[in-house]
């Protein structure tokens, strides 16, 4: 059983001593937090510089981290520096101080002992040691006076940039190498779909000569920050199979190793076709490993992604995919792997489950805090759902985050204690601690924020999270009473000061850090949270005025309200205008709806109007269970679902489409399902949902739009009329009313 101290407080008395100390009762805190930190109540403070023993000689980069942390000097007077290495003496009962990353570090009066295993042990134990170090205004500095003892759970940790969308730009990714650095996370690998050269059309071709410049710059930086750059490669979309692309992918590989890329992976998620091969798919990596990764001792071993990387998209019968995989796989070649659904909780369980199939330990490929699929959706909620019992079962855990690239930084830190220190993990105080690390000067405004920006909204993969937690009984309270004509004065005046401070929260955070590249990154949420502030309160005024028998004020705050919502949605109709899911939502799981409804009910009360014209339809018409939880879109009168990311499997006489129960006819549908084709596909219509005929059309393929639509039809589907599963992607499906 390993024991772990925090802060055992010894009263130790020393006056005349010098350096001096003094006691106060100080918390510490080091990020992530170390397995073993015992440090007593008291600090020293020093004017002496310290000087290098032990090991001489240290990398560049860990002298820099030295050197910023504290003085160094080679005059006789200076405080000793020691530096060696862990013996394993130290390291019995404790074997996982022997791993790389691990480090001791010991504090007291007399200088500093530092133990490692390797240099990044050495860079560890130094931002521990910088986290710890106080610098005061006199040029002396304040440490406290202990031990830590220190090591990582899981051994690969960090982000994999795998996202749909734009890739991050060459200044994020450089602040997030530090970042990871400060916070001992050792793995960045660089995956973005929508970059040509990873992926089709281009993953065989060399990087242009800008490109591979500023990915020299990267690795460059990683390496300063002892992150492994991992080069990931995505060529299954038209990999043929053959020599020619085994070669050229080597080449590729050599060419990426030429620029420093010591860590490689191979990703085959989201294909279809003779990509998705688990044969040929083994036989292509073992190949690299025997031809590549083996025959350069400082390449790491290869990673690789999956075709069935979840789960509920696992073939569950034996000796297929996974099991395919496990066998022939190379055992050094990691496997990734989403979790029960793509994006999912990590459970222990949910690993022994792909573990024993893939024969050696999962390596976590965590869909949080990505937004690709929820665009509209800031993920700035805690980062719960780890299973803290899990670090044994699992080779990595990276997380695969927004395509914003500092507001995932609230996930990413808590990633780095959940990797580093899993056991000890506690979900809400990481994300507390990440709001204190990322907004010093306004932390409590960021914390609003990112309370009431967590959820991202009803989605495919059934993904949500928890919003607005603390403020929820209260709004559900102050709802009911309304409804049921009673106005809840304390509900109210709780309401009315939350939104208050909702309203000033853009404000007091531009003030606090006006250039904060975070803050400018999500600058159109927090505008829209300005409005919610705004409309929140709007909302309660004029339900009080309501209920109070005021109709002329109701009226007027109703007018008000009305425009607050309307200046809403322009700025979700006019920023953030990707193509899958435009606009900017906050507030969308528990704020909004109950400005919605107070907004309507008191429409209906003032009017008795039926003002919004529902159909009833959320969710596509479908008997395919993969999209079973799209979410449909209606606006004004065209009902429309989010596009999907990945390829759908459609079985024999699977269908997808759209039902509507208001009684209006289609006057046009219009579809774009690339891949599909009219010798499977065809359009039917029916009134009943029991009674089926087919659209006339004259396309050619399956994109397009048919205007000729019987009236009387209110399911419109598109059916695979043959035998097979087959496959297609969606881009559009679409029905106007
Ligand atoms: C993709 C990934 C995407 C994520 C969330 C994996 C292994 N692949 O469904 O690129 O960012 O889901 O949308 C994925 O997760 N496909």
């Amino acid at each position: 059983m390993k024991r772990k101290l925090l802060l055992s407080s010894i009263w130790v008395t020393c006056t005349l001593l010098l350096p001096a100390c003094t006691n106060e009762n100080k918390s510490f805190k080091v990020y992530p937090q170390p397995q073993v930190q015992q440090l007593e109540a008291t600090t020293f403070t020093t004017k002496l510089p310290f000087q290098l023993k032990g090991k001489q000689t240290v990398d560049a980069d860990v002298m820099r981290l030295l050197t910023e942390t504290l003085p160094i000097s080679t005059e006789d007077k200076a405080l000793p520096l020691t530096i060696a290495p862990i013996t394993s003496e130290q390291a019995k009962g404790t074997p996982e101080l022997l791993r790389s990353g691990a480090y001791q570090l010991h504090i007291s009066k007399k200088g500093i002992d530092i133990y490692t295993v390797d240099d990044r042990s050495l860079f560890y134990a130094l931002q521990t040691l910088k986290q710890l170090v106080e610098k005061n205004d006199n040029q002396s500095l304040t440490l406290p006076i202990g031990t830590i003892k220190d090591y990582p759970e899981v051994a690969y940790r960090g982000t994999v940039e795998g996202f749909y969308g734009t890739p991050w730009a060459h200044d994020d990714r450089l602040r997030q190498l530090q970042f990871y650095g400060n916070l001992k996370l050792n793995t960045y690998i660089y995956g973005p779909k929508d970059d040509p050269y990873h992926s089709s059309p281009h993953w065989r071709d060399a990087y242009p000569a800008a490109d591979a410049n500023r990915l020299k710059e990267l690795i460059e930086a990683a390496n300063r920050n002892k992150v492994d750059f991992v080069w990931a490669i995505h060529p299954g979309k038209d990999i043929q199979w053959n020599k020619s692309d085994s070669v050229a992918l080597l080449n590729k590989f050599d060419a990426m190793y030429q620029l420093g890329v010591r860590s490689f992976a191979v990703f085959f998620d989201d294909i279809s076709g003779i990509g998705t091969d688990p044969m040929k798919q083994a036989s292509l990596l073992n190949y690299i490993h025997t031809d590549f990764i083996a025959q350069k001792p400082d390449v790491k071993p290869l990673i690789m992604c999956p075709t069935e990387y979840n789960k509920s998209w696992s073939n569950p019968k034996p000796n297929t995919y996974l099991d395919i995989l496990g066998k022939e796989l190379h055992p050094s070649i990691h496997i990734m792997w989403t979790g029960n659904r793509v994006v999912d909780d990590i459970t222990l369980e949910g690993l022994a489950w792909v573990n024993k199939r893939i024969q050696r330990p999962a390596f976590v490929w965590w869909n949080f805090p990505v937004s690709d699929y929820v665009r509209d959706h800031l993920l700035m909620g805690a980062s719960y759902g780890l299973d803290t019992a899990a670090a044994h079962a699992m080779s990595g855990f990276v997380s695969n985050p927004m395509e914003r690239a500092e507001p995932s930084k609230v996930a990413i830190f808590s990633v780095a204690d959940y990797a580093w220190n899993t056991d000890q993990y506690n979900p809400d105080q990481s994300w507390k601690d990440a709001m204190t690390e990322l907004m010093p000067g306004a932390s409590d405004a960021f914390f609003r924020f990112c309370t009431h920006n967590s959820d991202p909204g009803p989605n495919g993969h059934l993904y949500r999270r928890v919003e607005s937690v603390a403020l929820k009984p209260t709004v559900t309270a102050f709802i009911d009473g309304y409804k049921t004509g009673t106005f809840n004065e304390n509900a109210a005046q709780v309401l009315l000061a939350e939104f208050k401070n909702i309203e000033q929260t853009e404000q007091i955070l531009l003030k606090s850090d006006p250039d904060n590249f975070l803050l400018l990154s999500i600058s159109d949420w927090l505008k829209q949270f300005t409005n919610l502030g705004k409309a929140g309160q709007v909302a309660i005024q004029m339900s009080k005025a309501q209920q109070s028998k005021q109709a002329d004020e109701a009226k007027k705050l109703h007018i008000t309200l009305k425009g607050i919502l309307q200046e809403m949605e322009h700025l979700d109709a006019t920023c953030n205008q990707n193509p899958y899911q435009p606009g900017v939502k906050t507030g969308s799981l528990v704020l909004m709806p109950m400005i919605q409804q107070l907004y309507a009910e008191t429409a209906v009360q003032l009017y008795g109007a039926d003002a919004v014209l529902s159909t009833q339809a959320n969710k596509l018409y479908t008997n395919i269970a993969q999209i079973a939880f799209q979410p449909v879109k209606q606006y004004n009168n065209k009902l429309s679902c989010v596009r999907l990311l990945e390829v759908i499997k459609v079985p024999a006489n699977g269908y997808l489409g759209h039902h509507w129960s208001k009684d209006i006819a289609a006057k046009s549908i219009e579809f774009n399902l690339p891949q599909a084709s009219w010798a499977w596909a065809v359009v039917e219509w029916s009134a009943d949902g029991e009674t089926w005929s087919e659209v006339a059309h004259q396309l050619t393929e399956v994109k397009g739009i048919i205007s000729s639509i019987d009236p009387t039809a209110r399911y419109i589907r598109i059916r695979n009329k043959s035998d097979k599963e087959q496959m297609c992607k969606l881009v559009s499906l679409a029905v106007t009313l």
